[in-house]
């Protein structure tokens, strides 16, 4: 399987698109969103802002100005509230929107957050087996090679994640 768990900084890394854990006005925020802002210039916001905004469980891509990457896609994760409001189909839409907008560009690589990990609340061990299970099912049904990175903040969800893939 191309997959990849590296622990750092998602704003680094130099692939076909970096996955924004946004909200539903895509005009910015804390956590990685505001990360990925800082790092690409005035520039994404005003493209963000021409959107007019993201559901819940949709993805929408955009130029990735002075980010190594070439393009952000944005989506809006779920918030916790314990899983009875469909969070769970929600965080797995996310995943599969994304990649088929990866798909649609036909980009090579694509680099994720763990979306809805942050502030949104999700937790951590279930959302990581929802990102590995929806990545796991596009990559055996896409015909293209494309590289899936997970670049996890904290060790401790590297962890969950080579655990859930089996990985050392
Ligand atoms: N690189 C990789 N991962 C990161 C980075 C980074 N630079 N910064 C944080 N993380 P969060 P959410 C991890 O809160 O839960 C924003 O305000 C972080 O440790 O960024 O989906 C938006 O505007 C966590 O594991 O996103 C929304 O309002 C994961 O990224 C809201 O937060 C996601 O944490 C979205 O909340």
């Amino acid at each position: 399987m191309n997959i990849e768990v590296k622990v750092g900084d998602i704003t680094i890394e130099p692939v076909g698109a970096i996955v924004n854990a946004a909200n539903s006005s895509l005009l910015g925020g804390g956590g990685v969103d505001g990360a990925i802002h800082r790092t690409a210039g005035p520039q994404l916001l005003a493209e963000c802002r021409k959107i007019g905004g993201c559901p819940t469980g949709s993805a929408c891509i955009t130029k990735a100005y002075k980010l190594p990457a070439d393009y952000v896609i944005h989506t809006v994760g779920p918030i916790w509230h314990g899983g009875s409001l469909d969070e769970a189909g929600q965080l797995r839409s996310c995943y599969d929107e994304c990649l088929k907008l990866a798909d649609q560009y036909g980009l090579k690589s694509i680099a994720f957050p763990a979306i809805s990990c942050g502030v949104y609340g999700y937790p951590h061990a279930a959302a990581v087996a929802i990102a590995v299970n929806a990545v796991k099912t596009f990559l055996t049904q896409c015909s293209e090679e494309i590289k899936i990175i997970f670049v996890c903040y904290k060790p401790e969800m590297a962890d969950l994640y080579r655990k859930q893939l089996n990985l050392k």
